[in-house]
């Protein structure tokens, strides 16, 4: 004996079936081709000691640490502090299809990083570290953008990235 399912119901069961599968197949998509994940770095840092040369975190986040740096593996590294409202600093630059380490901290309350035609959308959330790494393939500037509102301000949140070719890329020396 058949079970009956009426033809409006069957429809409506394939399509949600559909959504769902497509919603998964796109999840999919993003992770494998474009290397999107939730973040997973779990790494704790006091928020009201950003400032000091001390504390947890050993002052990277402190003003004159901020910016790009270059670690003695090689690692270009980007320091970012998130705050009502905006990025400090507002302009970094850095070399096109090179692996960059973003290391991004806030001073106050949630935030968010989003820079498009890239893997780079991450919660910056109070009291963590949010590390991405990003390969940037696309010459030219690229908005940093708080995609997480941040209060009355937050649309006009965001910063600029510059992806230079690699023989433009210069290290502005700092004392670090
Ligand atoms: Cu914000």
């Amino acid at each position: 004996m058949a079970i009956h399912i009426d033809p409006l119901e069957k429809k409506w069961i394939i399509m949600s079936a559909a959504m769902v599968l497509l919603a998964w197949l796109i999840i999919l998509y993003f992770a494998a081709v474009k290397d999107v994940h939730p973040p997973s770095n779990v790494e704790v840092i006091d928020s009201a000691r950003l400032h000091l040369d001390s504390g947890i975190g050993g002052g990277e986040f402190a003003e004159d640490k901020l910016g790009v740096r270059q670690d003695p593996d090689g690692t270009i590294v980007v320091t970012i502090v998130a705050a009502r409202y905006g990025f400090y600093p507002q302009h970094v630059e850095v070399p096109v299809d090179t692996p960059v380490k973003f290391r991004m901290a806030s001073f106050d309350v949630l935030h968010g990083v989003l820079i498009p035609f890239s893997n780079m959308n991450t919660m910056i959330v109070p009291g963590y570290i949010a590390e991405v790494t990003s390969s940037f393939t696309q010459l030219g500037d690229f908005p940093v953008i708080c995609q997480e509102y941040c209060g009355l301000a937050h649309a006009y949140m965001y910063g600029m990235i510059k992806i230079v070719p690699k023989d433009e890329f210069k290290l502005i020396a700092r004392a670090n």
